[in-house]
């Protein structure tokens, strides 16, 4: 018992110490934020997996040489840690393989590296110190282990993981295959399994791309080009050299639009908005599992999102021919407001790749425990704190402002609520109609202080529902307030969002062609009177006489002007009964190509190849 006490002593310390430093650094240092006791516990738990397999190598050797490895160990876990705490003094975020090779990141490090670092930084190599005095008092060396029990650490770290898995998961379903953010994994997996995880995603991104060919740029392009529809010419340039503002509602469905529930209003606002926009009451969100990241990525780009996790977290090293870019080009300076952490969704990375001058995150605002709810800041402090910024910006502007309290759980103080919940078996949809009808109000006051700061008249405004709010687990409620069964058919059509565009001094009209997300960007472009239709984009301008009505969503289903197939039915619009199948034939391949062939070029990272060719021409017709 002694000898094997003695056998594992210095192994025991080693991963006890390093485990304890990791966790008061998370909690600490990082200051993650954490809501409830199993959250605590989870971050308690979360580096012991990792830490115990990588000593756990280190009983492969026996004497010197594993005190020796488990020096090298535990330095190489203190570095990785402490690499994290300069990174993260300077950005407040933690390292990523390619924000580590970002030369321009680097660079804004490289300068300022001696002031990010302190002598009383050692304290972070405590545990290392205590290692070497420890070896070098007790003279007792760690004898032979046997391979089963080096097989028994092992697995006893395997089901660490997999238990820490277990719990977050139910703090934070789908944790690894939607991936929100860097925090949020860092809370709840620890940072080495973090690395681990975030070296596995770039390689394989990385193999994707490296296997790319620039070839299936060219077939691409001429699909892409082959099926196109001329914007409408009496809508290009409308809105040349506006300011533009892109609204995004959170988890706002079109159904909410010109209803009522108990006999209450639920958006007055932007049923009064519509009669003088714009409005498009066919036009369907287009998001997978990157939910508000998705949509915003469908606006700038008109490309469709991933199949699986968030394009904007697997994919922001890409090139982009992103609307920010292509409106910088044209003199407009671009921002984005949002009262959250800057790195939920890797939107810092993104918006850097997207060509974004600037990002209002939480850290522009005054968050205070009165002025938030649920998410954080509550949406009217949120809009009226910005006006600040936004008054000041360089114009002509675009600027995208993403509101936060319309989310789920949808809770609001009761001092907030102009309406009262609804009364269904879901509580959820109950206090849904409330926080919609508080951000109708916030909207509201939001266009009130534009117009006082007279930055209305030459402003257009772009409002579009991010998602959906309400999941098929609400059917039952669903059905309740919409007096009909949710069938698939029905659920299908409950995927319209709003969209609304008002330009001030025009009257507008009801426009109600099927489009989706994917076509915002053409019809944005057009407006502005700028002409992008040499960029890869699957969208047509939504003005457009000559578009087919058409919207496919991210699991295949899609929208004709006569039908909807979704679960591999396909259903006639008219009746909501299911039809024929062949109907729906020809719309299937088209969205089958569609969501392939965006997927090719996200994974290819093929407009790299795109753009170069590009360039290429242009020089040669300038010789
Ligand atoms: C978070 C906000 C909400 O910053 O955009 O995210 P969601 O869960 O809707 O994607
Ligand atoms: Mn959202």
């Amino acid at each position: 018992m002694k000898k094997t006490l003695a056998n594992y002593s210095m192994f025991l310390t080693a991963t006890v110490l390093l485990w304890i430093k990791t966790y008061f650094v998370s909690k600490f240092y990082f200051n993650i934020p954490l809501e409830n006791k199993m959250q605590q516990f989870i971050l308690l738990i979360s580096p012991i997996s990792t830490v115990l397999l990588f000593f756990g190598f280190t009983l492969f050797f026996s004497g010197k040489a594993r005190n020796r490895m488990i020096l090298f160990i535990s330095f190489i876990g203190s570095i990785i840690l402490y690499a994290n705490i300069v990174f993260y003094r300077f950005f407040n975020d933690f390292i990523t393989i390619p924000v580590l090779f970002q030369t321009s990141n680097m660079g804004d490090l490289g300068s300022s590296i001696f002031e990010l670092i302190n002598v009383t930084d050692i304290v972070f190599f405590i545990d290392v110190i205590i290692l070497v005095v420890l070896m070098k008092f007790i003279s007792a060396k760690p004898g032979h282990v046997t391979k089963k029990q080096v097989a028994s650490v092992f697995a006893a770290a395997l089901a660490l993981f997999a238990v820490n898995l277990g719990l977050a998961e139910t703090e934070r379903p789908q944790l690894l295959t939607r991936t929100f953010d860097r925090e949020m994994l860092i809370k709840n997996i620890g940072v080495y399994n973090y690395h681990i995880y975030d070296i596995f995603m770039q390689s394989r991104a990385q193999a994707q791309r490296a296997l790319a060919d620039s070839s299936e740029i060219v077939d691409i392009e001429n699909y892409v080009k082959a099926n196109r529809v001329k914007p409408n010419e009496n809508f290009t340039g409308i809105a040349k050299d506006k300011n533009v503002f892109v609204i995004v509602l959170e988890s706002t469905q079109d159904f909410v639009i010109n209803n009522t529930v108990d006999g209450e209003v639920i958006t007055p606002f932007l049923n009064e908005l519509i009669t003088e926009s714009y409005y498009f009451p066919n036009f369907y969100h287009q998001t997978g599992q990157g939910k508000t990241s998705d949509s915003e990525f469908l606006l700038e780009n008109s490309l469709y999102p991933l199949p699986s996790g968030a394009v904007f977290f697997t994919h922001s090293q890409n090139e982009y021919d992103g609307m920010p870019k292509k409106l910088k080009e044209e003199g407009y300076y671009t921002s984005v407001f949002h009262a959250n952490n800057k790195s939920f969704w890797n939107r810092d990375v993104m918006y850097d790749t997207l060509g974004y001058d600037r990002f209002y995150d939480v850290n522009s605002f005054n968050v205070t425990e009165e002025n938030s709810i649920g998410w954080g800041l509550k949406d009217d402090d949120f809009f009226q704190q910005s006006i600040k910024y936004v008054k000041n910006l360089p114009q002509p502007f675009y600027t995208k402002y993403i509101t936060l309290t319309n989310h789920f759980p949808f809770t609001l103080d009761e001092e907030d609520q102009l309406i009262p919940p609804w009364d269904s078996n879901s509580g959820t949809l109950n206090r849904y109609f409330t926080t919609v009808r508080y951000m109708d109000e916030a909207v509201k006051n939001f266009f009130e202080r534009i117009k006082e700061e007279g930055l209305y008249e030459d402003s257009i405004f772009i409002l579009y529902g991010d998602h959906y709010g309400i999941s098929e687990n609400h059917n039952k409620a669903m059905s309740q307030f919409l007096e009909k069964e949710v069938t698939p058919f029905e659920s299908a059509q409950l995927q319209k969002v709003p969209f609304i565009i008002h330009i001030p001094g025009h009257e507008g009209k009801v426009i109600d062609t099927v489009g989706g997300q994917i076509d915002m960007k053409p019809t944005i472009l057009n407006l502005l009177g700028i002409d992008a239709r040499d960029q890869i984009y699957f969208g047509n301008d939504l003005f457009s006489e000559e578009r087919s009505d058409f919207a496919v969503f991210r699991d295949g289903s899609f929208i004709t002007k006569d039908y909807v197939y979704t679960k591999n039915i396909c259903y006639d619009k008219a009746t909501g009964l299911e039809t024929e199948m062949e109907h729906c034939e020809p719309y299937k391949e088209k969205s089958e190509t569609h969501l392939d062939l965006s997927d090719r070029i996200i994974y290819g990272d093929l407009l790299r190849f795109f753009n170069k060719e590009e360039q290429l021409l242009l020089k040669n017709s300038q010789k």
